[in-house]
């Protein structure tokens, strides 16, 4: 039954079945029994990383620790738990004993620690308990996002999760914009929809333009049109930076140069489920980005995230391979030349990477 559940979920999300059924044989492989533990990558790009996660005990109290020290500012810690529960996303069974842990890359003596108390029978002691004795600062998330609802203003809508059926009904409100004001542009989902993801904080689009320069004009074009639907909540339009003579840029974990605007858009809800204020739509968060056609699969793959394999991937190519990527290129430093990539495949490909498909991109 639950393979059965396995694949219907993998072919609702549209992924073609002989690659699932090749990826499960490779998953079954892959179980730590047949496989040692120590074959598993510090590098989230070289490790497959689907929705199906075997140990979220440990991952979600790493990430409440995570998201915590994050609130406090401290960046490094937090990465550190992240990448803790990124490595334990991957395994393809949950672990049962400590001792399991010790050949595993990224755990450290803090996340271990975690681990071990999630092990223990409950209730002797609960996460929580020790999560806040491992906290910094007691972060004061909820008075953080009380404050940030009283200023803005679609807060409750645009904090609830946004659904796939929302996603798709989105696409189509999008598509028909950007084929309104350009025939030939096309619309794909990315970010965490585009990995296989039911639900997500907002839904992120990029935009193809087969003629050069029309990225520059599509999206002011498409935020007049949601304007004159009297769709349009909020927008905020960030032109084109980008200059082909500035690549390659060193500062990697900054945003991209692209074309983009982060929206608010009315969605008109199915049943009027807030009857009660007569309302019959949501505010959902919407990102749109419209690249230059020949840097179209550099911004996709960035685009797609998870910002942990992004993260990983940029940090594998240059420390591993001497390469620098992007949103924007992929660079050879040995040669002094950039990679061109029509796929995501071949961005894979020049790292010398076997590829992994955007559902298991979910680090
Ligand atoms: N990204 C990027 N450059 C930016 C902004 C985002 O490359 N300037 C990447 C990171 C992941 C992806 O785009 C989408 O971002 P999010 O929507 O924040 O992440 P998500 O994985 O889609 O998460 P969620 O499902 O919660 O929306
Ligand atoms: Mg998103």
């Amino acid at each position: 039954v639950l393979h059965i559940s396995w694949f219907t979920e993998s072919m609702s999300a549209g992924r073609p079945v002989s690659v699932e059924i090749r990826h499960y044989i490779q998953r079954s492989c892959a179980h730590p029994s047949a496989k040692p533990e120590s074959a598993v990558s510090p590098y989230a790009c070289q490790r497959r990383t689907t929705l199906d996660n075997h140990n979220k005990i440990f991952t979600d109290a790493l990430e409440v620790l995570a998201e915590n020290l994050e609130l406090c500012g401290n960046q490094g810690p937090s990465l550190a738990f992240r990448r803790a529960a990124s490595m334990l996303k991957s395994l393809p069974a949950a672990l049962r004993r400590l001792e399991e842990t010790q050949h595993l890359p990224c755990l450290g003596e803090h996340s271990r620690a975690i681990i071990e108390v999630q092990h223990e029978p409950r209730p002797s002691l609960s996460v929580s308990t020790h999560i806040s004795s491992h906290l910094s600062c007691s972060a004061p998330a909820e008075a953080l996002i009380n404050t940030l609802s009283h200023r803005f203003l679609f807060y409750e809508d645009i904090s609830k999760p946004v659904s796939r059926t929302e996603a798709s009904a989105l696409k189509i409100i999008v598509e028909e914009a950007v084929i309104c004001v350009n025939p030939s542009a096309t619309v794909s989902i990315t970010g965490g929809f585009r990995r296989g993801k039911e639900f997500g904080h907002d839904v992120d689009f990029i935009i193809k333009t087969p003629e050069a320069g029309q990225e520059d004009v599509i999206l002011p074009a498409v935020i007049k049109r949601f304007k004159s639907q009297n769709i349009l909540l909020y927008s905020d339009l960030q032109e084109s930076t980008f200059d082909l003579r500035k690549l390659p840029t060193h500062c990697f974990e900054a945003m991209d140069h692209f074309s983009k605007c982060f929206l608010i858009i009315k969605l008109k809800r199915e049943q009027e489920t807030d009857a009660r204020a007569g309302k019959d739509w949501r505010a959902v968060r919407v990102d749109l980005v419209a690249p230059p056609l020949e840097r179209f699969t550099y911004a996709l793959l960035g685009w797609t995230g998870s910002t942990l394999f992004l993260r990983d991937l940029r940090r594998f190519a240059r420390l591993e391979r001497g390469k620098l990527l992007d949103n924007h290129a992929l660079y050879d430093k040995a040669t002094n030349t950039f990679l061109p990539a029509k796929t995501e495949e071949d961005i894979f490909a020049h790292l010398g990477l076997e590829y992994i498909e955007p559902w298991q991109r979910n680090a």
